[in-house]
């Protein structure tokens, strides 16, 4: 049965194509096995570009769709069912046409331009102009979130919530990152999470400041930051929430340093209205995050002027945010036209568009003391008069802190799908 959801998906994305008319086919990919050789292979994911348009998630299956047949262009190509599927997965018959089909739909297409999404498919050779301009009509398709992307983001929000509402009960001096892990993650799959949307960051005291950290078996020491990245998944839907508390009594400066970071955020968080341009968004929370530090007394001169010459990157190395939910990188990139910013501190921009209603984009300002970075010879030459470099070599081991809400973008104002997640620090 086609999901409810999907024939006003299709409408969008057949007026969004239009007037090309290249044929589209979009491919789900197949599962990769471990190199080992086994029958085992890694966990499979869908092309999210197919599970948007095929409204399921099959091995295999490629979505094809011919604009001069309007809404019945639309077809779905399914590898049949094998015995061995049913043996050892207990596999059920698949909707859709038999894929072995796909190759006499594009024979009687001969000739036409062909736009390839999601995974490679067999037979289908892509035009390289065609499949671009489809490749951004669609993501322009699958920004804004529709009823039903909202109503499983908000499951995925609420197992999360029900997985960050154990922190403060398990943050405790002696408790390792890995089991931090273990229960925020159990949490989440007793919440009604299928899975995690993305590796779970648990870093404790100087690994706070890693920003893609795997937790260890480190043990929580008293006073240490406790930066926590996770997110739960329902039917591939993906919330991404960050909080940083701290294991005891903070100190004034790591109260200064989360007040810095939750301020920036929630300035930015306000900006978040449709129109408003993400970098702009991105570059007003540098301003911030700057001011807080010049007000700690790490940087010196004026907040603008430091952002400028690109100062608030030693703490601050990565983007605001960016789009969720299919996926914890939803259809992210640039507005038609752009090109990525050449400038060092913009480069890790996920994102340059402006911002519309529906869209749900992740806020997250960061402080971080890298050593990878402040111990650079050549940035504390550029920064020697900027940064107060005798405070910053005392604090080489504190960590950093992150806080990360999902906002949905609404005329009426942003509203925060993760706004029941404390921050409070400790
Ligand atoms: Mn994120």
């Amino acid at each position: 049965m086609t999901p409810a959801y999907l024939p006003a998906r299709r409408k969008r994305l057949e007026a969004a194509l239009a007037p090309a008319d290249a044929l589209l086919v979009i491919g789900a990919g197949d599962p990769v096995p471990l190199p080992e050789g086994s029958d085992q292979t890694y966990p499979y994911r869908a092309h999210a570009e197919y599970v948007f348009a095929a409204g399921l998630e099959c091995p295999g299956g490629v979505v094809a769709y011919d604009p001069r047949e309007g809404a019945a262009g639309w077809r779905s190509f399914v590898p049949p069912v094998t015995e061995a599927e049913r043996v050892w997965c207990g596999a059920h018959p698949r909707e859709g046409e038999d894929v072995a089909g796909l190759a006499a739909w594009l024979g009687a297409r001969k000739g036409r331009k062909i736009a390839v999404l999601g995974a490679a498919v067999s037979g289908a050779t892509a035009d390289a102009a065609a499949t671009e301009a489809a490749r951004l009509a669609y993501a322009e398709v699958r920004r804004p979130k529709d009823a039903h992307e909202l109503d499983l983001l908000g499951r995925a929000v609420a197992a999360t919530a029900a997985g960050f509402a154990r922190l403060p009960e398990l943050i405790r001096p002696g408790v390792t990152e890995r089991t931090l892990q273990i229960e925020v993650e159990a949490t989440f799959q007793r919440a009604g999470a299928d899975r995690t949307g993305y590796g779970t960051i648990v870093g404790a005291g100087p690994n706070a400041a890693v920003l893609h950290f795997e937790p260890s078996a480190r043990a929580v020491a008293p006073g240490d930051f406790v930066l926590v990245d996770a997110g739960a998944e329902v039917q591939r839907y993906v919330a991404d929430v960050t909080r940083t508390h701290v294991a005891g009594t903070p100190t004034g400066f790591q109260r200064d340093l989360h007040a810095a970071v939750q301020h920036a955020q929630e300035r930015a968080i306000a900006r978040c209205v449709p129109g408003a341009e993400w970098k702009q968004i991105h570059l007003a929370a540098a301003v911030d995050l700057t001011a807080g530090l010049v007000a700690m007394g790490v940087l010196r001169g004026q907040p603008e002027s430091l952002v400028e010459q690109e100062a608030h990157a030693l703490f601050f190395p990565h983007g605001l945010g960016h789009l969720v939910g299919l996926g914890v990188r939803d259809a992210s990139g640039l507005a038609r036209g752009r090109t990525r910013d050449p400038r060092p501190s913009l480069r890790s921009l996920r994102m340059d568009l402006p911002l519309a209603e529906g869209f749900v984009v992740t806020v997250e300002p960061g402080l971080y003391f890298i050593p990878a970075l402040l111990q650079d010879p050549s940035r504390r030459e550029r920064h020697r008069d900027a940064v107060n470099w005798t405070l910053v070599d005392a604090h080489l081991e504190l960590g950093g802190v992150r806080l990360e809400d999902d906002v949905l973008v609404r005329a009426g104002g942003p509203e925060v799908l993760t706004a029941g997640i404390p921050k409070s620090l400790a």
